[in-house]
Protein backbone atom coordinates (compact mmCIF):
# COMPACT_ATOMS: atom_id res chain seq x y z
CA UNK A 1 0.00 0.00 0.00
CA UNK A 2 1.18 3.57 -1.12
CA UNK A 3 2.38 5.55 2.37
CA UNK A 4 -0.27 8.31 3.08
CA UNK A 5 1.08 11.49 3.99
CA UNK A 6 -0.70 14.17 5.62
CA UNK A 7 -0.98 18.12 5.17
CA UNK A 8 0.63 18.08 8.51
CA UNK A 9 3.07 15.50 8.36
CA UNK A 10 4.15 17.55 4.58
CA UNK A 11 4.27 20.95 6.54
CA UNK A 12 6.38 19.08 9.48
CA UNK A 13 8.75 18.01 6.87
CA UNK A 14 9.14 21.24 5.54
CA UNK A 15 9.50 22.72 8.79
CA UNK A 16 12.00 20.56 10.50
CA UNK A 17 13.91 18.98 6.90
CA UNK A 18 13.98 21.58 4.85
CA UNK A 19 13.42 24.28 7.39
CA UNK A 20 11.30 26.03 4.55
CA UNK A 21 8.69 27.39 6.79
CA UNK A 22 8.25 28.56 10.34
CA UNK A 23 6.38 26.95 12.67
CA UNK A 24 3.43 29.71 13.21
CA UNK A 25 3.40 29.94 9.46
CA UNK A 26 2.63 26.02 9.53
CA UNK A 27 0.48 26.49 12.25
CA UNK A 28 -1.63 28.93 10.22
CA UNK A 29 -1.88 27.10 7.22
CA UNK A 30 -3.24 23.94 9.31
CA UNK A 31 -5.76 26.18 10.38
CA UNK A 32 -7.01 27.52 7.16
CA UNK A 33 -6.85 23.74 5.92
CA UNK A 34 -9.60 23.19 8.83
CA UNK A 35 -11.74 25.84 7.96
CA UNK A 36 -11.61 24.50 4.50
CA UNK A 37 -12.91 21.19 5.81
CA UNK A 38 -15.89 23.12 7.61
CA UNK A 39 -16.94 25.17 4.30
CA UNK A 40 -16.82 22.10 2.29
CA UNK A 41 -19.15 20.30 5.07
CA UNK A 42 -21.57 23.37 4.96
CA UNK A 43 -21.24 23.16 1.09
CA UNK A 44 -21.69 19.59 0.77
CA UNK A 45 -24.95 19.98 2.63
CA UNK A 46 -26.61 22.24 0.23
CA UNK A 47 -30.72 22.58 0.29
CA UNK A 48 -30.36 19.85 3.47
CA UNK A 49 -28.40 22.57 5.55
CA UNK A 50 -30.50 24.96 4.34
CA UNK A 51 -27.59 26.91 2.88
CA UNK A 52 -28.35 27.71 -0.66
CA UNK A 53 -29.57 31.21 -1.74
CA UNK A 54 -29.05 34.92 -0.96
CA UNK A 55 -28.07 36.22 2.47
CA UNK A 56 -30.14 39.32 1.73
CA UNK A 57 -26.87 41.85 1.67
CA UNK A 58 -24.62 43.17 -0.69
CA UNK A 59 -20.90 43.15 -0.19
CA UNK A 60 -18.50 45.96 -0.68
CA UNK A 61 -18.54 45.58 -4.26
CA UNK A 62 -22.31 45.74 -5.09
CA UNK A 63 -22.50 42.33 -4.87
CA UNK A 64 -25.44 39.94 -3.84
CA UNK A 65 -24.08 37.83 -0.88
CA UNK A 66 -25.20 34.35 -0.91
CA UNK A 67 -26.07 32.49 2.42
CA UNK A 68 -22.74 30.17 1.86
CA UNK A 69 -20.34 33.36 1.29
CA UNK A 70 -21.36 34.70 4.59
CA UNK A 71 -21.19 31.41 6.23
CA UNK A 72 -17.73 30.55 5.09
CA UNK A 73 -16.21 33.89 6.14
CA UNK A 74 -17.45 33.73 9.25
CA UNK A 75 -16.07 29.89 9.27
CA UNK A 76 -12.42 31.46 8.56
CA UNK A 77 -13.11 34.08 10.48
CA UNK A 78 -13.49 32.54 13.78
CA UNK A 79 -11.21 29.52 12.97
CA UNK A 80 -8.49 32.04 12.68
CA UNK A 81 -8.84 34.51 14.95
CA UNK A 82 -7.77 32.99 18.27
CA UNK A 83 -4.76 30.84 17.09
CA UNK A 84 -2.16 33.48 17.97
CA UNK A 85 -0.64 33.54 14.35
CA UNK A 86 -2.39 36.31 12.91
CA UNK A 87 -1.93 40.32 13.29
CA UNK A 88 -5.58 40.61 11.16
CA UNK A 89 -7.27 39.92 8.36
CA UNK A 90 -9.26 40.83 5.22
CA UNK A 91 -11.81 39.30 2.80
CA UNK A 92 -13.61 40.10 -0.50
CA UNK A 93 -16.58 39.92 1.50
CA UNK A 94 -15.92 42.64 4.43
CA UNK A 95 -15.34 46.46 3.30
CA UNK A 96 -12.25 46.93 5.74
CA UNK A 97 -9.81 44.58 7.43
CA UNK A 98 -10.60 42.71 10.37
CA UNK A 99 -8.02 43.19 13.28
CA UNK A 100 -7.72 40.43 15.70
CA UNK A 101 -9.21 41.48 19.21
CA UNK A 102 -7.37 42.63 21.76
CA UNK A 103 -8.60 39.29 23.51
CA UNK A 104 -6.20 37.11 22.00
CA UNK A 105 -2.87 36.83 21.15
CA UNK A 106 -1.41 38.65 18.17
CA UNK A 107 1.15 36.85 15.48
CA UNK A 108 3.15 38.25 12.28
CA UNK A 109 1.01 37.26 9.78
CA UNK A 110 -1.68 38.75 7.69
CA UNK A 111 -4.09 36.56 6.13
CA UNK A 112 -6.48 37.58 3.00
CA UNK A 113 -9.11 35.14 1.60
CA UNK A 114 -12.37 35.21 -1.00
CA UNK A 115 -13.97 33.19 1.17
CA UNK A 116 -15.92 31.10 -1.66
CA UNK A 117 -15.22 31.82 -5.27
CA UNK A 118 -17.62 31.23 -7.62
CA UNK A 119 -20.68 32.48 -6.08
CA UNK A 120 -22.78 32.20 -9.27
CA UNK A 121 -21.94 28.05 -9.08
CA UNK A 122 -22.78 27.65 -5.66
CA UNK A 123 -27.18 27.21 -6.04
CA UNK A 124 -26.43 25.41 -9.28
CA UNK A 125 -23.88 22.18 -7.70
CA UNK A 126 -21.08 23.41 -9.87
CA UNK A 127 -17.36 23.54 -8.23
CA UNK A 128 -16.74 26.52 -6.27
CA UNK A 129 -13.73 26.71 -3.80
CA UNK A 130 -11.70 29.30 -1.26
CA UNK A 131 -8.39 31.30 -1.98
CA UNK A 132 -5.99 32.59 0.27
CA UNK A 133 -3.09 34.43 0.30
CA UNK A 134 -0.64 34.65 3.33
CA UNK A 135 1.82 37.94 3.96
CA UNK A 136 3.80 38.66 6.93
CA UNK A 137 3.14 41.54 8.91
CA UNK A 138 5.36 44.99 8.66
CA UNK A 139 7.88 44.79 11.01
CA UNK A 140 7.09 46.94 14.48
CA UNK A 141 3.54 47.08 13.06
CA UNK A 142 1.20 46.59 16.64
CA UNK A 143 -2.79 46.75 15.23
CA UNK A 144 -2.94 46.54 11.47
CA UNK A 145 -4.60 48.95 9.16
CA UNK A 146 -5.45 48.97 5.61
CA UNK A 147 -2.32 50.36 3.99
CA UNK A 148 -0.15 47.10 6.42
CA UNK A 149 -1.76 45.01 3.63
CA UNK A 150 -1.14 46.79 0.18
CA UNK A 151 1.81 44.41 -0.36
CA UNK A 152 2.97 43.40 -3.66
CA UNK A 153 1.96 39.48 -4.38
CA UNK A 154 5.76 38.80 -4.36
CA UNK A 155 5.77 39.19 -0.54
CA UNK A 156 3.44 36.38 -0.49
CA UNK A 157 4.56 33.95 2.16
CA UNK A 158 1.97 31.05 1.55
CA UNK A 159 -0.90 31.05 -0.62
CA UNK A 160 -3.53 28.56 -1.62
CA UNK A 161 -6.98 27.55 -2.65
CA UNK A 162 -9.56 24.37 -1.78
CA UNK A 163 -12.22 23.08 -4.58
CA UNK A 164 -15.13 22.24 -3.12
CA UNK A 165 -16.58 19.41 -6.33
CA UNK A 166 -16.80 16.08 -6.69
CA UNK A 167 -14.00 15.55 -4.92
CA UNK A 168 -12.67 18.04 -2.05
CA UNK A 169 -9.02 19.26 -2.89
CA UNK A 170 -6.38 21.79 -1.13
CA UNK A 171 -3.79 23.44 -2.81
CA UNK A 172 -0.91 25.09 -1.77
CA UNK A 173 2.60 26.69 -2.50
CA UNK A 174 4.77 28.10 0.55
CA UNK A 175 7.15 29.01 -2.38
CA UNK A 176 8.58 25.22 -2.65
CA UNK A 177 6.71 24.01 -5.61
CA UNK A 178 2.55 23.42 -5.61
CA UNK A 179 1.14 20.47 -4.01
CA UNK A 180 -2.02 19.24 -3.54
CA UNK A 181 -3.75 16.94 -0.84
CA UNK A 182 -7.33 15.55 -1.14
CA UNK A 183 -9.70 15.22 1.82
CA UNK A 184 -9.84 11.89 2.77
CA UNK A 185 -13.62 12.05 3.95
CA UNK A 186 -14.11 9.56 6.07
CA UNK A 187 -10.79 10.20 8.12
CA UNK A 188 -11.28 14.28 8.19
CA UNK A 189 -7.30 14.64 6.89
CA UNK A 190 -5.87 16.37 4.02
CA UNK A 191 -3.66 13.70 2.05
CA UNK A 192 -1.15 14.63 -0.47
CA UNK A 193 -2.09 13.30 -3.46
CA UNK A 194 0.31 15.20 -5.98
CA UNK A 195 3.71 16.56 -5.59
CA UNK A 196 5.15 19.59 -7.61
CA UNK A 197 2.88 20.82 -10.17
CA UNK A 198 3.68 21.84 -13.31
CA UNK A 199 1.80 23.64 -16.00
CA UNK A 200 2.94 22.34 -19.54
CA UNK A 201 4.41 25.62 -21.41
CA UNK A 202 2.43 24.93 -24.72
CA UNK A 203 -1.71 24.38 -24.64
CA UNK A 204 -4.19 24.05 -26.29
CA UNK A 205 -6.93 25.17 -23.83
CA UNK A 206 -8.16 28.62 -23.15
CA UNK A 207 -10.80 30.25 -20.95
CA UNK A 208 -12.37 33.21 -21.23
CA UNK A 209 -16.36 34.72 -20.88
CA UNK A 210 -16.81 35.23 -24.26
CA UNK A 211 -20.01 37.03 -24.00
CA UNK A 212 -18.04 40.20 -22.89
CA UNK A 213 -16.14 39.56 -26.47
CA UNK A 214 -17.69 43.24 -27.88
CA UNK A 215 -16.02 44.96 -25.57
CA UNK A 216 -12.41 43.76 -25.48
CA UNK A 217 -9.57 45.59 -26.21
CA UNK A 218 -7.98 45.04 -29.61
CA UNK A 219 -5.02 42.86 -28.25
CA UNK A 220 -7.54 40.21 -26.40
CA UNK A 221 -9.69 40.20 -29.40
CA UNK A 222 -6.50 39.43 -31.57
CA UNK A 223 -5.71 36.58 -29.70
CA UNK A 224 -9.04 34.57 -29.76
CA UNK A 225 -9.54 35.34 -33.30
CA UNK A 226 -6.09 33.54 -33.77
CA UNK A 227 -7.08 30.54 -31.53
CA UNK A 228 -10.36 30.19 -32.64
CA UNK A 229 -9.25 29.97 -36.32
CA UNK A 230 -7.94 26.78 -35.36
CA UNK A 231 -5.28 24.31 -37.19
CA UNK A 232 -5.72 26.90 -40.69
CA UNK A 233 -5.32 29.99 -39.16
CA UNK A 234 -1.89 31.63 -37.84
CA UNK A 235 -1.83 29.73 -34.91
CA UNK A 236 -2.02 26.09 -36.68
CA UNK A 237 -3.78 24.28 -34.62
CA UNK A 238 -7.03 23.49 -33.04
CA UNK A 239 -8.04 24.60 -29.79
CA UNK A 240 -10.37 23.75 -27.19
CA UNK A 241 -12.23 25.92 -24.67
CA UNK A 242 -13.47 25.96 -21.38
CA UNK A 243 -15.12 28.28 -18.78
CA UNK A 244 -16.33 27.00 -15.82
CA UNK A 245 -16.70 30.51 -13.85
CA UNK A 246 -15.30 29.74 -11.05
CA UNK A 247 -11.93 30.50 -10.91
CA UNK A 248 -10.80 27.99 -8.73
CA UNK A 249 -12.09 25.07 -10.89
CA UNK A 250 -10.40 27.07 -14.23
CA UNK A 251 -7.09 27.18 -12.69
CA UNK A 252 -7.14 24.01 -11.35
CA UNK A 253 -7.64 22.50 -14.35
CA UNK A 254 -4.92 24.59 -16.29
CA UNK A 255 -2.88 23.37 -13.06
CA UNK A 256 -3.64 19.95 -14.10
CA UNK A 257 -2.91 20.06 -17.91
CA UNK A 258 -2.31 23.45 -18.98
CA UNK A 259 -4.36 25.71 -20.42
CA UNK A 260 -4.83 29.81 -20.44
CA UNK A 261 -7.33 31.85 -18.15
CA UNK A 262 -7.95 35.15 -18.93
CA UNK A 263 -10.13 37.89 -17.39
CA UNK A 264 -9.18 41.23 -19.14
CA UNK A 265 -9.65 44.37 -18.78
CA UNK A 266 -12.50 45.92 -21.05
CA UNK A 267 -13.97 49.06 -22.72
CA UNK A 268 -16.85 49.36 -20.22
CA UNK A 269 -17.23 51.80 -17.31
CA UNK A 270 -15.23 53.58 -19.36
CA UNK A 271 -11.99 51.42 -18.54
CA UNK A 272 -13.39 48.16 -16.29
CA UNK A 273 -10.25 46.77 -15.12
CA UNK A 274 -11.30 43.35 -15.31
CA UNK A 275 -13.00 42.21 -12.54
CA UNK A 276 -11.24 39.73 -10.37
CA UNK A 277 -9.72 41.41 -7.34
CA UNK A 278 -6.03 41.65 -7.20
CA UNK A 279 -5.32 40.96 -3.28
CA UNK A 280 -7.47 37.85 -2.68
CA UNK A 281 -7.71 36.66 -6.00
CA UNK A 282 -5.02 37.05 -8.67
CA UNK A 283 -2.06 37.28 -6.35
CA UNK A 284 -2.36 34.05 -4.09
CA UNK A 285 -3.60 32.31 -7.87
CA UNK A 286 -0.21 34.18 -9.43
CA UNK A 287 1.94 32.82 -6.73
CA UNK A 288 1.07 28.92 -7.58
CA UNK A 289 0.48 29.48 -11.18
CA UNK A 290 4.30 31.01 -11.10
CA UNK A 291 5.43 28.08 -8.59
CA UNK A 292 4.09 25.30 -11.18
CA UNK A 293 6.13 27.03 -14.12
CA UNK A 294 3.40 29.29 -15.30
CA UNK A 295 2.86 32.72 -15.75
CA UNK A 296 0.47 35.34 -14.73
CA UNK A 297 0.46 38.68 -16.31
CA UNK A 298 -2.31 41.65 -16.82
CA UNK A 299 -1.14 41.94 -19.98
CA UNK A 300 1.34 44.52 -19.23
CA UNK A 301 3.21 43.53 -16.40
CA UNK A 302 3.67 40.37 -13.79
CA UNK A 303 0.87 40.30 -11.42
CA UNK A 304 3.14 39.47 -8.63
CA UNK A 305 4.88 43.17 -9.48
CA UNK A 306 2.08 45.29 -8.91
CA UNK A 307 1.94 47.76 -5.62
CA UNK A 308 -1.60 47.54 -4.44
CA UNK A 309 -3.08 50.70 -3.59
CA UNK A 310 -6.91 49.24 -2.51
CA UNK A 311 -7.58 46.68 -0.99
CA UNK A 312 -10.27 45.98 -3.17
CA UNK A 313 -8.58 46.74 -6.69
CA UNK A 314 -9.43 45.04 -9.59
CA UNK A 315 -6.95 43.46 -12.03
CA UNK A 316 -7.28 42.09 -15.46
CA UNK A 317 -5.68 38.26 -15.33
CA UNK A 318 -4.11 36.27 -17.97
CA UNK A 319 -2.60 33.23 -16.51
CA UNK A 320 -1.47 29.61 -17.15
CA UNK A 321 0.45 27.86 -19.75
CA UNK A 322 3.45 30.16 -20.47
CA UNK A 323 4.29 30.86 -24.00
CA UNK A 324 0.47 31.42 -23.95
CA UNK A 325 0.71 33.98 -21.54
CA UNK A 326 3.60 35.06 -22.96
CA UNK A 327 1.98 35.87 -26.53
CA UNK A 328 -1.17 37.52 -25.52
CA UNK A 329 0.96 39.67 -23.03
CA UNK A 330 3.21 40.60 -26.21
CA UNK A 331 -0.09 41.34 -28.00
CA UNK A 332 -0.93 43.94 -25.47
CA UNK A 333 2.88 45.52 -26.41
CA UNK A 334 2.50 46.04 -30.07
P1 LIG B 1 -16.86 35.94 -7.16
O1 LIG B 1 -15.64 36.07 -6.29
O2 LIG B 1 -17.89 36.97 -6.85
O3 LIG B 1 -17.40 34.57 -7.20
O4 LIG B 1 -16.38 36.34 -8.66
C1 LIG B 1 -15.24 35.75 -9.20
C2 LIG B 1 -15.61 34.75 -10.25
C3 LIG B 1 -14.44 33.90 -10.68
O5 LIG B 1 -14.38 32.73 -9.92
C4 LIG B 1 -14.76 33.58 -12.12
O6 LIG B 1 -13.61 33.36 -12.89
C5 LIG B 1 -15.50 34.81 -12.57
O7 LIG B 1 -16.02 35.43 -11.41
C6 LIG B 1 -16.63 34.47 -13.47
O8 LIG B 1 -17.15 35.63 -14.01
P2 LIG B 1 -18.38 35.65 -15.02
O9 LIG B 1 -19.59 35.73 -14.18
O10 LIG B 1 -18.13 36.87 -15.87
O11 LIG B 1 -18.33 34.40 -15.85
MG1 LIG C 1 -14.01 35.40 -6.04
Amino acid sequence: MTKRISLTQHLIEQQRLHNKIPSELRLLIEVVGRACKSISHAVGKGALGEVLGSAGSENVQGEVQKKLDVISNEILLEANEWGGHLAGMASEEMETIHPIPNRYPKGEYLLMFDPLDGSSNIDVNVSIGTIFSVLKAPDGMTTPSEKDFLQPGTKQVAAGYAVYGPQTVLVLTTGDGVHCFTLDREMGAWVLTQRDMQIPADTKEFAINASNARHWYPPVKRYVDEVLAGSTGPRGKDFNMRWIASMVADVHRILNRGGVFMYPADAREPDKAGKLRLMYEANPMAFIVEQAGGAATNGDQRILDIQPEKLHQRVAVFLGSKNEVERVTSYHKE
